[in-house]
């Protein structure tokens, strides 16, 4: 199976895709910011990667159209957003219907777009964490495919909690396209992801340390 990888930034996501040794390759890379330290990561391991700064388009369906047709070129099975900044036109998005997905650091439907660990922290929750999720034209809405919790410590900033939960993206987010890779996802009437032969142990939650 062949995924192209979305990133606008450093890529951490992207490294542990990389390290899982998943039955896939990664066949290309693209950001929509030069400077993103992914792609140096992407171009040490021999990845084709690509920059397209949004900047330089005239609209936002214009810039995604641009992105479709680079990433088309390389007839990818899946589409991974890994802490790629654009939201996307729903023409995109239904391009990809199905093959597309995200890992987004909350634990959704809490916590939709920016900012969010500092948010957490702010309403005083005690758990937080990170979702994989369908991406659909509505942001941070589609269908749940795994989740991990985190526990919130009184002492947490923005930055001690998000360490955390991206510890926790690097564990789900390779699963989640492991199970995509093998075939293991099912979407059923109701537009829910369910896990198919799971064995006992596994499962698509995961709660992490107190
Ligand atoms: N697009 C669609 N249609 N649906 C989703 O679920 C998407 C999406 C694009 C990206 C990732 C998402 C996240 O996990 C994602 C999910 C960017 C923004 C945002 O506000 C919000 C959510 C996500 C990604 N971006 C600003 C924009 O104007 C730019 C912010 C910046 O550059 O710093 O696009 O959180
Ligand atoms: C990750 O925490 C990811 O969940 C988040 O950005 C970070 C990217 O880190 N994604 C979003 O906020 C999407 N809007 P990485 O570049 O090291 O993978």
């Amino acid at each position: 199976m062949k995924l192209v990888v979305l990133i606008s930034g450093r890529g951490s996501n992207l490294q542990a895709i990389l390290d899982a040794g998943l039955p896939a390759e990664v066949v290309a890379v693209l950001s929509n910011r030069e400077s993103a330290e992914g792609l140096r990561l992407a171009e040490a391991h021999g990845i084709a990667t690509h920059a397209l700064a949004h900047t330089g388009f005239a609209s936002r369906a214009e810039f995604d159209q641009a992105m479709l047709q680079l990433i088309d070129n390389y007839a990818p099975d899946l589409v991974v957003l890994a802490g790629y900044m654009r939201i996307l036109t729903d023409e995109f998005v239904q391009h990809y219907a199905g093959r597309l997905i995200n890992i987004h650091p909350s634990l959704l439907p809490s916590y939709t777009g920016l900012n969010t660990h500092a948010r957490a922290l702010a309403d005083g929750v005690k758990i937080h964490g990170c979702t994989v999720h369908l991406v659909t034209p509505t942001l941070d809405h589609g269908p749940v495919i795994v989740q991990a919790a985190v526990a919130v410590r009184s002492d947490d900033t923005a930055e001690t909690l998000g360490a955390r939960v991206l510890e926790a993206e690097h564990r789900i987010y390779p699963l989640a396209i492991r199970w995509f890779v093998e075939n293991r996802l099912a979407v059923d009437a109701c537009g829910k992801v369910n896990l198919l032969n799971g064995e006992g142990s596994e499962q698509s939650v995961f709660y992490l340390g107190a």
